[in-house]
């Protein structure tokens, strides 16, 4: 039985007050659908099943180069955040998984770890390894670079971290390794650009040749940041070059926040599918870089656009389809649940809208080169409400017709706070 953060009858009590109305919405949508020949329930059992994976350090507040201004109630350690992360499974019910961090959530027992994930059923998805900071007492700076480091011992010491995550992973049940680097350069000339990605090569694949046989490898690009100038892993072709170098196993991850503004992202995702490297997603937005703003807040319609494409490879059952969804955002004005709990329904959303794209008429409309209805039909999916599809899927699986209403009903923050002392605010923020 699993164990729920938040009284069930404060859920229930929630619930009523929506209901009536949520049934009415539900069935106007669905004869509004049928016209468009589409089974309302059966989109609604795909999304009622889908799930986005929650970055552990996303339930404490984020914070800027410039600041940090934590809230109340904050997560002191693991456990905390996996309570906090239950409550968003509980009143979503659409975040089964939690993405763990490496050191920032290391624990002496993994096994107590996992069993507390068990209590509150939620399972672990891919874990992330951390070459970007100094941690106490480490023998070796990255101050300038990690698996790519004109030092052996340095380079060694990163592969080492990351084949530690891999074991506490396993402890864990996750299946994949999430690597992230900052390496790259701040000056021209400071570093020999190809040196520089064979000494990273040469380090993954020690990293690669630690993976269990049923584990993925992922590897993050980065256009930039922490490194101005130039970055190791800084776009989808050098991260299809390493995956493609790495082997069968590792893939490509796509962070959105992690492009140039006006990069076609829809586009890298379906090429990445078409040769059968997509590893998955850490869903954010942005509007000027790599902000780690919630997803869909800014531009829903890219969102959309991503899905679309993740629903294309869905229906034609495209070979080694198979990514990891998690978001990895960042904060630091609003309540991390909250946030969190909205993003995973922002995805939900742009997966139920994906699902009702008239897919034979927008081909038929490819074929003839009739762009504007083309256009049109993704447009009529992207403009349709889903809430009601996805309010309903919430409902059937226990959780809230309306998460947000209902954390704010049961009160979590402010009682969390009563046992969780204040956090002191900090120079800057992890982002
Ligand atoms: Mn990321």
């Amino acid at each position: 039985m699993t164990e729920k953060i938040i009284e069930t009858s404060t859920v229930e009590a929630d619930n009523d007050a929506w209901i009536k109305a949520l049934r009415e919405d539900y069935q106007a949508l669905g004869a509004r659908l049928a016209r468009r020949g589409v089974d309302i329930d059966g989109i609604k059992v795909k999304v009622g099943a889908y799930g986005v994976a929650v970055p552990s350090w996303g339930v404490g507040t984020g914070g800027t180069r410039f600041a940090r201004f934590p809230g109340a109630g904050e997560p002191r350690h693991i456990f905390d955040k996996m309570e906090d992360c239950a409550v968003i499974q509980q009143l979503t019910n659409a975040t089964p998984k939690v993405s763990l961090h490496i050191p920032w959530d290391r624990v002496d027992d993994a096994d107590e770890l996992k069993a507390r994930g068990d209590a509150l059923g939620l399972g672990f998805d891919a874990i992330n390894s951390n070459t970007f900071q100094d941690q106490v007492g480490q023998a070796k700076s990255y101050k300038f670079g990690s698996l790519s480091h004109s030092d052996a011992a340095t380079r060694q010491q990163a592969v080492d971290h990351n084949i530690e995550c891999i074991e506490f992973g396993l402890k864990m049940g996750s299946n994949a390794l999430t690597v992230w680097v900052g390496d790259g350069s701040n000056f021209p000339g400071q570093v020999n650009f190809a040196a520089q990605f064979d000494r990273y090569l040469e380090a993954m694949k020690k990293v690669y040749a630690a993976l269990p046989d049923d584990w993925r490898l992922f590897t993050e690009h980065k256009i930039y940041e922490p490194a101005f100038y130039s970055t190791v892993v800084q776009d989808w072709g050098t991260n299809y070059m390493i995956a493609k170098e790495l082997g069968d196993r590792a893939y490509c991850l796509v962070d959105l926040g992690h492009h140039a503004p006006t990069v076609n992202i829809e586009m890298i995702v379906s090429r990445l599918i078409q040769f059968g490297k997509l590893g998955g997603f850490h869903f954010n937005d942005s509007k000027y870089g790599d902000d780690d703003l919630d997803t869909a807040s800014i531009d829903p319609y890219r969102l959309f656009l991503v899905f679309n494409e993740l629903v294309d490879a869905e229906m034609r059952e495209a070979e080694g389809f198979n990514p990891a969804h998690m978001l990895d955002q960042s904060h630091n004005v609003s309540d991390p649940i909250e946030s969190l709990m909205q993003s995973a329904m922002e995805v939900q959303r742009a997966y139920a809208q994906a699902l009702i794209v008239d897919r034979a008429a927008l081909g038929e409309y490819q074929e003839s080169n009739d762009a504007l209805m083309a256009s049109n039909t993704l447009k009529a999916a992207f403009t349709t409400d889903v809430e009601p599809i996805l309010a309903m899927a919430r409902l059937e699986s226990g959780a809230a017709i309306d998460p947000i209403s209902a954390y704010r009903t049961a009160g979590y923050r402010a009682k969390v706070s009563e046992i969780r002392p204040a956090v002191a605010a900090g120079t800057s923020g992890i982002v």
